[in-house]
């Protein structure tokens, strides 16, 4: 069976859960308390965040699924300018549904590459993993699970043949716009001149409609921030009250950025382990970004971090576009 999926495990299970404490308790203690997004997806989180995919005012994923379903071909032409065996890396892959349709498509085409998801939550891998032996049994496929840098810098070194980085998702936009520079430019230092990377971005839209996004009736946004209370509960024997923290989204229209936030309810403490952190009565812990870009701010970030854009696929709507950028 040439179908392998090879986990890569940088360090133990022990650091993995030390630095998650330390950076809690950083988080919290830092003015304002700030938790960082990566931690949402335990498994409860990782089935919240697909539930929030199902939401009918999540539009993100049915939108980049519109042009993976039907800009294939463009996508594909794009990536594999030449017959080069590849290796397409993928970075946040989660079920790979969206990326799925390009693989069939590159299989079809008899593209020779190797498909090596990287994703932060082993649940979801092992499902990508079966799901992918059932439908293109021949792939060739190597999966990382850890965190973004340090896996793509493994995954790099592993072959000498010509890379495509896929970033889908709007995965960028939980970075802030400095990250999102520094991000790039340590992508553009792992890579070589043929490389590619297919970003997906979010774009800028009506104020009304992203905001809903992220504030879904159902409420299952709201239970996806609480999930991360709840693990911390768990796994860093803490005892946050859930009931006495409210979900609350932002969107400014002008810098692009959607946040997310918990109000403390009222005056209260929770203990971490030996830590005590107190909060005001309205007191917020920032969550998360969402940030939403426009074309030319795509532009200028490709510019400013050493890349080239080759490429802009768009949804019928325009509401969701993969850049496509070269050394
Ligand atoms: C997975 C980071 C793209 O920011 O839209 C969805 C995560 N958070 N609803 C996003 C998320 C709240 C999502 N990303």
């Amino acid at each position: 069976d040439i179908h392998s999926i090879n986990r890569h495990i940088t360090g133990s299970k022990k650091d993995a859960s030390k630095k998650f404490e330390e950076d809690v308790l950083n988080g919290l203690l830092s003015s304002p308390k700030k938790l960082y997004p990566k931690y949402f997806y335990d498994e409860e989180g990782t089935a919240l965040f697909r539930k929030i995919m199902d939401t009918p005012e999540y539009y993100l994923t049915g939108c980049e699924l519109d042009i993976f379903k039907n800009k294939t071909a463009e996508l594909a032409k794009c990536i594999t300018p030449d017959v080069a065996p590849f290796d397409l890396i993928e970075l946040g892959a989660g079920d790979g549904f969206k990326s799925k349709h390009l693989l069939h498509y590159l299989s079809r085409a008899n593209a020779e590459f190797t498909y090596m998801p990287i994703d932060i939550s082993n649940s979801i891998l092992g499902f990508l993993r079966n799901s992918l032996q059932t439908e293109l049994p021949r792939l060739q496929v190597q999966g990382f699970e850890g965190e973004y840098m340090e896996m793509l810098t493994e995954a790099c070194a592993s072959s000498n043949r010509r890379k495509v980085i896929l970033f889908l998702g709007a995965n960028i936009g939980n970075m802030e716009v400095d990250e999102s520079i520094n991000f790039c430019r340590q992508l553009r230092t792992l890579l070589s001149p043929g490389d590619l990377v297919l970003i997906g971005f979010d774009l800028k839209k009506n104020p009304k409609t992203v905001l809903s996004a992220y504030n879904d009736k159902s409420g299952v946004t709201s239970m996806f921030n609480l999930n991360l209370l709840k693990r911390i509960n768990r796994e860093l024997l803490a005892n946050f009250v859930l009931d006495q923290y409210e979900h609350y989204p932002m969107y400014d229209p002008v810098s692009g950025s959607c946040r997310s936030f918990l109000v403390s309810l009222r005056s209260q403490h929770v203990n971490i382990g030996k830590q005590t952190i107190q909060f005001e009565k309205d007191e917020v812990i920032a969550m998360e970004i969402s940030q939403k870009y426009n074309l030319n701010e795509i532009r200028s970030l490709a510019k400013n971090t050493g890349f080239e854009t080759v490429g802009m696929v768009m949804d019928s709507q325009e509401w969701f576009v993969d850049a496509i950028w070269k050394i």
